[in-house]
């Protein structure tokens, strides 16, 4: 197994979530804004997409001090926490729990919660365009999560799946909706390190195919990880997506075809790393995150 993933986290992960934790308390002053978006931001996510921001700016600039771009791995972490924030309200999921900690909105109240989210995506542009990149760059950084996080990407793919609950989509249906839903964010978390990076149009092209197996892949070890005992020590209970009437991919194509689809877009998404000698790179041993919890 190559272990550069694991060196990755153990390197920042701990600074990473400080930097968070430090920025915001100094820069939200509103004390119920500050307590609200803190909460969730604070709740145990994996930090998966910001991780993968940093993989990829580390893979094609190996001597890049990543520490210096903290706000900008920071920024996708705070459109993801808006966005489950958000997912969890009654009038979508409705859910009481996430990471097996009261959601946001059962913690204080609706109005609370919409607006912490409110404030996390908009704090998330803000850092977008205050550090000390260049303005080229911040706005391509831009332009990016605004796509991938907006109506043409993740909020369409909540809509989508919002008016869609109840009813058999077809597998190419569901694939759209996760494209949106999660993979774009995914996408724009590797696209951003490429940007970062200032690669070339042939790099970015295989990190962005890189990037959509990746979210395809991510989505589908979730619905598996839904119907497995794993699910509950996220706070979930087993089978809780299929019960609420998701399309999921076990649902449609059954466990083990789910399992081999998920094989196969791991082997894809190396392969898109292969193509531009990224093979063994950081950004490759992210892949592991399947690897090591598929047998489960
Ligand atoms: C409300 C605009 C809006 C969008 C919501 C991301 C999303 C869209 C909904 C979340 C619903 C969900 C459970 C999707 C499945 C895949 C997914 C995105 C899981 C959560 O991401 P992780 O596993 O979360 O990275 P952690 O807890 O680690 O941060």
């Amino acid at each position: 197994m190559n272990e550069n993933f694991q060196k990755l986290q153990d390197q920042y992960l701990s600074d990473f979530n400080a930097y968070l934790q430090q920025q915001l308390s100094k820069e939200v002053v509103n004390p119920e804004l500050q307590e609200g978006m803190l909460y969730s931001l604070n709740a145990g996510g994996k930090r998966l997409r910001p991780l993968l921001f940093l993989a990829t700016l580390s893979s094609l600039c190996p001597r890049r001090d990543l520490t210096s771009y903290f706000r900008i791995a920071g920024a996708l972490e705070l459109v993801h926490t808006y966005s489950l924030i958000h997912d969890d309200l009654p009038e979508m999921d409705n859910d009481d729990y996430r990471r097996g900690k009261l959601t946001n909105h059962r913690q204080f109240t609706v109005g609370r919660a919409v607006l912490a989210g409110d404030a996390l995506l908009t704090q998330a542009f803000l850092w977008l365009t205050d550090n000390n990149l260049t303005s080229a760059i911040q706005t391509s950084l831009v332009k990016i999560l605004a796509e991938k996080a907006g109506a043409q990407g993740m909020v369409a793919g909540q809509m989508t799946d919002i008016v869609h609950t109840g009813e058999q989509l077809s597998l190419v249906q569901i694939q759209q909706l996760d494209r949106q839903k999660t993979g774009a964010l995914i996408t724009a978390a590797v696209q951003m390190g490429a940007v970062c990076a200032q690669a070339d149009v042939n790099i970015q092209r295989h990190l962005i195919n890189f990037a959509q197996k990746f979210g395809l892949a991510f989505q589908i070890f979730d619905d598996l990880l839904d119907l497995t005992s794993d699910s509950q020590t996220m706070g979930k209970a087993v089978g809780k997506d299929i019960a609420a009437g998701k399309n999921t991919y076990p649902k449609l194509l059954g466990l083990t075809q789910a399992r081999d689809q998920l094989r196969s877009l791991v082997q894809a998404a190396h392969a898109e790393l292969t193509a531009i000698d990224l093979q063994n790179s950081v950004l490759d041993s992210t892949l592991t995150y399947f690897e090591l919890k598929e047998s489960n």
